[in-house]
């Protein structure tokens, strides 16, 4: 396990990337601006789901450069990079065989940005993981959902075609998609970055996923995947711990404004002072920092969160390593 984690252990900084068919609505539907997080739009504004698979037509990101993401990622200082490959809304933003509502098949984008980005870090020396929603899934029938606000709650479905079978769900569309994911990107991913296990995620079905998992065995992945499984990096959300977690591997994710995903009018920046004590604060307890960006519905990464990126890493330069 040490050697496993000892180049994440020294990486201390990476970029978190919340991208997906969410940047479209940027926060807004039917006229209506959606309180709370960007990517939870779908959820939180009810949208059925035919209406919110009509969005993969109107996706074609152009605006999208791999090379210069991971040079963002490089001058930032940041040492990984955790791609979100299919969010809760169960858009996958690479080329699937298991599922067509994906990037490749179902917009007039037709490129798969997890290989660009994966030939890109290989090419700039930096490493890339991918986040995957493996329980909720608000567009494949059997897929969980939270309601919102609630994540004790029993899966919450508020449009017929999400019912169905979990295991169908699991078997047919979680599984093959991180089988695709672990074997189709070469010496990527190095991270797994599981989210929010429901009551669905019984040890059983876990396992599944962790027999598949341990086929990879340089691969790290962190506590979300549900059942009993601890993983290996703690994660917590939009704070820091005041002591850190002794004996434990952990990393504080956070947005740079207040939604992960691309949100038009939130322009609650952090400045870049706070960013940086952020890191130091972070690593002086022995954890890491993800730090999040949201490239908008054209692939551009937000200038205020490109500007703040470049000033962390100047200031690294400057005055620490980097
Ligand atoms: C949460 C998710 O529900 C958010 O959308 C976001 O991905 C965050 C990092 O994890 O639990």
């Amino acid at each position: 396990r040490d050697a496993r984690m000892a180049w994440w252990r020294d990486a201390r900084f990476g970029m978190f990337i919340h991208w997906g068919l969410y940047s479209i609505p940027a926060g807004t539907w039917d006229g209506k601006q959606i309180p709370s997080i960007g990517e939870w739009i779908m959820n939180n504004a009810s949208i059925p789901v035919a209406d919110y698979k009509a969005l993969a037509p109107k996706f074609n990101p152009v605006g999208f450069n791999a090379h210069d993401i991971v040079a963002l990622a490089k001058s930032a200082g940041m040492k990984y990079i955790v791609i979100t490959a299919k969010h809760h809304d169960g858009f996958a933003m690479f080329d699937s065989k298991a599922n067509s509502f994906n990037i490749v098949a179902a917009t007039p984008f037709k490129r798969d940005p997890l290989r660009e980005l994966a030939e890109e870090c290989r090419k700039q020396g930096m490493k890339l993981g991918f986040y995957y929603s493996q329980d909720q899934d608000w567009t494949a029938s059997g897929g969980s959902a939270y309601k919102t606000g609630n994540h004790d709650s029993p899966t919450h479905h508020w449009d017929k075609a999400q019912d169905g079978d979990f295991d169908t769900y699991l078997h047919t569309k979680a599984i093959p998609q991180l089988k695709e994911l672990l074997t189709n990107y070469g010496d990527f991913p190095v991270v797994i970055w599981f989210d929010t296990p429901t009551a669905n995620m019984t040890p059983e079905r876990a396992g599944e996923i962790v027999a598949l998992l341990n086929q990879h065995p340089n691969l790290i992945w962190n506590n979300r995947l549900g059942g009993t499984y601890k993983g290996d990096t703690e994660t917590p959300e939009q704070y820091i711990p005041p002591q850190g977690y002794p004996g434990l591997d952990w990393e504080s994710c956070m947005t740079m404004n207040d939604t992960w995903g691309y949100k038009s009018y939130d322009t609650n920046f952090k400045s870049t002072e706070t960013l940086l004590r952020n890191l130091i604060d972070i690593a002086s307890k022995g954890g890491n920092y993800l730090l999040n960006i949201g490239p908008d519905s054209n692939g551009i990464v937000p200038p205020p969160e490109a500007e703040r990126l470049k000033a962390v890493g100047q200031w690294l330069s400057l005055n620490g390593e980097a």
